[in-house]
């Protein structure tokens, strides 16, 4: 298996988990992290063997955004190049990725962090993290598909008083407002984040990814465009060997044992 300078990463029981660590500078991201974020979530997209992601971070910060020390050094990276190189190839693969996507946050997530950890399907929170819109407070615009997924979590109001101010908001604050699933403590966030991958990673793959196509069309689509996405999607899970197993399990009135196709 390929190896990462900047990130930990490893696969066990059908669940690959994906470490930040660069933990001096709060793991925000410079190009070297996120080819190695980048290489690892085309890994876990191929590979047959891993059927859910669990994304988290090392230390007590999950992601500071981006390295601002790499966006502001002498005959750096543009802006648009940062962009390109490392934001929008990251939330494409968070969001493209037909399996079931776990976010751990262990600690503050700031500027593109925190729209990472919105672009995870279940994103999971230590209680002592926050959230923090921090763009504003450089002058800059969020990115990272922030302005597209966070209203649609928090609606436009919230959005634009936690983008405009950048506002610390809770992990508690953040589950009662919809932007993670759930704030747990701090203590217990991987091993919970885990047991719920180890959970999903024996479901039935094949349909739970393409729910997460048809989640992710749900947001551009008129009713009568998903519903036909619907239709379409439902004959193709129809033929998998799950929903075969599914079935039959059912009716032999036993625990189905799903391979994930
Ligand atoms: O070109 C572009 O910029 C385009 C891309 C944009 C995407 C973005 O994400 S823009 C937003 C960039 N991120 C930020 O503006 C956040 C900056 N960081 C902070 O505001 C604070 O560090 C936090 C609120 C996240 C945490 O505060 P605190 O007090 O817990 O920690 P700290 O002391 O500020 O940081 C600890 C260390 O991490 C410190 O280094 P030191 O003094 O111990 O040597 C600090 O400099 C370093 N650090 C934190 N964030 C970054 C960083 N180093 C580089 N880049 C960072 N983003």
């Amino acid at each position: 298996m390929k190896t990462y300078e900047n990130i930990l990463f490893s696969v066990a029981d059908g669940v690959a988990t994906i470490t930040l660590n660069r933990v001096d500078v709060l793991n925000s991201f410079n190009f070297e992290m996120a080819d190695d974020v980048i290489n690892a979530l085309k890994h876990c997209q191929t590979s047959d063997e891993i059927r859910a992601i669990v994304f988290t971070a090392n230390g007590r910060g999950f992601c500071a955004g981006q390295d601002l020390e790499e966006a502001t050094r002498e005959g750096g990276p543009r802006i648009e190049e940062i962009v390109d190189h490392t934001y929008n190839p990251i939330i494409n693969l968070l969001r493209g990725i037909e399996k079931p996507i776990i976010g751990a946050v262990n600690g503050v997530a700031a500027g593109a962090g925190a729209n990472i950890a919105f672009a995870c399907d279940i994103t999971f929170a230590g209680k002592s993290a926050k959230f923090i819109q921090s763009f504003s407070n450089i002058g800059l615009v969020p990115d990272s598909g922030g302005t597209f997924t966070l209203p649609r979590l928090v609606g436009m109001q919230r959005a634009a008083a936690m983008m405009f101010m950048a506002d610390k908001v809770t992990a508690e604050e953040a589950e009662s407002l919809g932007m993670i699933y759930k704030a747990v403590d701090d203590a217990s966030l991987l091993e919970e984040a885990t047991k719920y991958a180890s959970i999903l990673a024996k479901r039935p793959t094949k349909g739970i990814g393409l729910t997460k196509r048809l989640l992710n069309q749900s947001f551009t689509n008129s009713m009568e465009e998903q519903l036909a996405a619907e239709r379409a999607l439902q004959a193709e899970a129809g033929q998998t060997y799950d929903h075969k197993e599914g079935i039959k399990a059912f009716f032999e009135k036993r625990k189905p044992e799903y391979k994930g196709c």
